[in-house]
């Protein structure tokens, strides 16, 4: 199979390429990135003699036509994934996320080429604390911010692509994930690698907000089930019962440095912040036979702080702008809890 991967040199679409060589060694990976500030080549190192690396912007229709007409199947990673930025500024959202789709949708239509579209949990809105229920294929759309809204415009697209013009696609929408290679504006990351620099964590609010984890490898095990067995024109939830609330992952986070479970700061609270995610993946565990191989999420984190302890390398040159844009857009110490 000649298999295109678009935003693979960000995080979960390098972990996929990285897996995909390990596990399907007679899978053809070309990647299309375009390198933004959450991209990066060295996340791809290890197998660079195994792929086919392209530079460009999925909007780009006439490179994403030449591409998709060489490949079998596309699956597309390429995003602006995250919140806070898109809070600060949604243009790039807009461009790449619905764009970007546009022109990937256009062309596998145009070339008959199978196509999985990665989506987030974040397109349903956000549920109660309180709330039995959890999030389902049925669930109606209600996103909540710049980034949430463009992902589900860009699950809307696919759907009518595929009705319309019968494009062969599937769509996955999966809970937060974390593992190697994550850019450290994000959650874990940026928890993990402030403590490497003895700075303390900064959770967002009273740290109630509930997120459903899942490892990296075990999202991506998903993909590859649902791009080989799925039915097309069909949604998979991914999810690994991993629910935590934010002040429990922070407390998690500090146990790995051998430090008190109250050591870190509250911050501003995210603009329209959601509460909680949570996702019943019942459908894509009965049909395709998937189960997560991390099952205990203390296990994975532990993993992961021996990674970035590992490869201060990778992620240093990112650290000191990344703070820098969070004290830019306001982010403030709290000198109480709110
Ligand atoms: P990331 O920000 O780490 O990586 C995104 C990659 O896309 C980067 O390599 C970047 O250079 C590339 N990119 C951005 N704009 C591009 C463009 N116009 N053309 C080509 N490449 C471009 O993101 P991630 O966390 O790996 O997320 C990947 C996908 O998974 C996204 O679609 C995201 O919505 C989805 N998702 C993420 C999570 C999560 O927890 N991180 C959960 C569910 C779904
Ligand atoms: O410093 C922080 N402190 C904090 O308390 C940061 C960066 C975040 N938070 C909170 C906000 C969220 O409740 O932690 C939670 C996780 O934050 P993010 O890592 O920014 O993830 P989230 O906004 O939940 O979105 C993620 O999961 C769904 C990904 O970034 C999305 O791409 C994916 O669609």
């Amino acid at each position: 199979m000649r298999l295109l991967v678009t935003g693979a040199a960000g995080f979960i679409g390098a972990n996929f390429v990285h897996q995909s060589v390990r596990e399907h060694p007679d899978v053809e990976v070309t990647v299309l990135d375009a390198l933004t500030y959450a991209g990066d080549r060295a996340s791809l190192a290890e197998v660079a003699d195994r792929i086919s690396f392209v530079e460009g912007d999925v909007a780009d229709a006439e490179l994403v036509g030449r591409l998709v007409a060489g490949s079998d199947a596309v699956v597309h990673f390429a995003a602006e994934s995250h919140n806070d930025n898109s809070l600060a500024d949604p243009s790039p959202f807009l461009r790449t996320n619905l764009l970007g789709t546009y022109a990937l949708l256009e062309a596998v239509r145009a070339h008959d080429v199978r196509y999985h579209h990665i989506s987030t949990d974040e397109v349903y809105g956000d549920l109660e604390l309180d709330d039995p229920a959890r999030f389902t294929e049925q669930t109606p759309y209600n996103p909540s911010s710049p980034y949430s809204s463009t992902k589900a415009g860009s699950d809307l697209l696919v759907r009518a692509w595929a009705r319309s013009f019968g494009v062969r696609a599937t769509i996955s929408n999966c809970s937060n994930n974390y593992g190697p290679y994550q850019h450290v504006e994000k959650f874990i990351p940026r928890q993990i690698t402030n403590l490497v620099d003895g700075v303390r964590p900064k959770l967002y609010g009273a740290g109630e907000n509930v997120r459903d984890w899942i490892h990296v490898e075990d999202h991506n095990a998903a993909v590859w089930e649902i791009l080989e067995r799925g039915r097309v024109g069909e949604t998979y939830l991914i999810g690994a019962d991993g629910e935590l609330s934010n002040r429990r992952v922070v407390e998690l986070v500090l146990g790995a440095f051998g430090r008190p479970a109250d050591d870190f700061d509250h911050v501003t609270d995210r603009a329209g912040h959601d509460l909680r995610y949570a996702i019943d993946s019942t459908k894509l565990r009965e049909e395709l036979g998937w189960a997560p191989r991390y099952t205990t999420f203390e296990d994975g984190l532990a993993a992961t702080v021996d990674w970035y302890r590992a490869h201060e390398g990778w992620w240093r040159p990112r650290k000191a702008a990344t703070e820098a844009r969070y004290t830019a857009s306001g982010q403030e110490v709290l000198s109480a809890r709110p």
